[in-house]
């Protein structure tokens, strides 16, 4: 059995990080649309950056929940009888990987990396990034960003994605609400190839109609359920 996970920012709501489109949807006033751009980015790259300190910050203060641990163990036991599951994410959190999962696809990019604009360097971020930050492969100042992959840039991965897609006997989302392309699409191609598709969310995505089945709760609760 190979089956296809694609998580969302609603899996780590329980551990304590926001959404992005919960509530009011907004980040001291500022859309996240209005922080996660390239264009954001070149117009106030201070304030980018401070977005990205905090929330790289705040990872330390959160812990993998039910729901993490959950699809780590299921893939462990489908590795051990010679099945698979490929863990995609959209999230930049590493919950994932502290949850024990392996090999994580971190499509959207990760908190705890940045690379360098001027010579596409990437590297752990060991400190916050200011403006003035310098690139340790080639010294130049205000080359480093974070590796977040913002909109209008190409998601990371996606040769590897598509071929574990085309590959999978089952397709299930988890805490996301299907609103960012490419990933709301994978849904659509999954359904394609004739597989079972599953959708697990507190709330129905805006994918929701091609879902075979639906499991609506909370992830840390319908999770750990759905993989007993
Ligand atoms: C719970 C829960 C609990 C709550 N338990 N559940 C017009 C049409 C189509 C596409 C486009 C268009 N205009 C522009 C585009 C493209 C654009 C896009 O999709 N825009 C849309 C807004 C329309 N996409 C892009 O630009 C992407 N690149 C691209 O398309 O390149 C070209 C390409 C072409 C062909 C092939 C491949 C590529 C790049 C997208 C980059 C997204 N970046 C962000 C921010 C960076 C990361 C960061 O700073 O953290 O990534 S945006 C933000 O949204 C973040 C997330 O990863 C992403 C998805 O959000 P997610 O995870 O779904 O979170 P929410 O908040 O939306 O939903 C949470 C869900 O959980 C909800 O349903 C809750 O109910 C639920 N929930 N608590 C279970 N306890």
């Amino acid at each position: 059995m190979r089956v296809f996970v694609l998580t969302g920012a609603g899996i780590s709501a329980e551990s304590g990080l926001k959404t992005f489109r919960d509530n009011d949807g907004l980040w001291e006033n500022h859309r996240v649309e209005d922080v996660a751009t390239p264009e954001a980015f070149a117009r106030n790259p201070a304030l980018v950056q401070r977005f990205y300190n905090l929330r790289r910050g705040a990872l330390a203060d959160v812990a993998p929940n039910p729901a993490h641990v959950a699809l780590a163990r299921l893939q462990q036991a489908l590795t051990a009888c010679g099945g698979a599951l490929t863990l995609v994410t959209q999230n930049v959190d590493n919950l994932h990987e502290r949850g024990g999962a392996a090999d994580v696809i971190h499509m959207h990019g990760e908190l705890a990396r940045v690379f360098c604009v001027a010579c596409g360097f990437h590297w752990d971020a060991q400190c916050d990034l200011t403006p003035q930050s310098q690139c340790p492969a080639c010294q130049t100042k205000g080359g480093p960003r974070p590796d977040i992959v913002w909109f209008g840039e190409m998601p990371y991965h996606m040769d590897k994605i598509e071929a574990a897609l085309a590959r999978a006997d089952l397709f299930v989302s988890i805490g996301t609400s299907g609103a960012v392309y490419p990933a709301a699409g994978f849904v659509q191609a999954a359904r394609e190839r004739g597989i079972q598709t599953i959708e697990l969310n507190m709330e129905p995505s805006h994918g929701s109609l091609y879902f075979d089945t639906a499991h609506y709760g909370p992830a840390g609760t319908v999770v750990p359920i759905w993989v007993a």
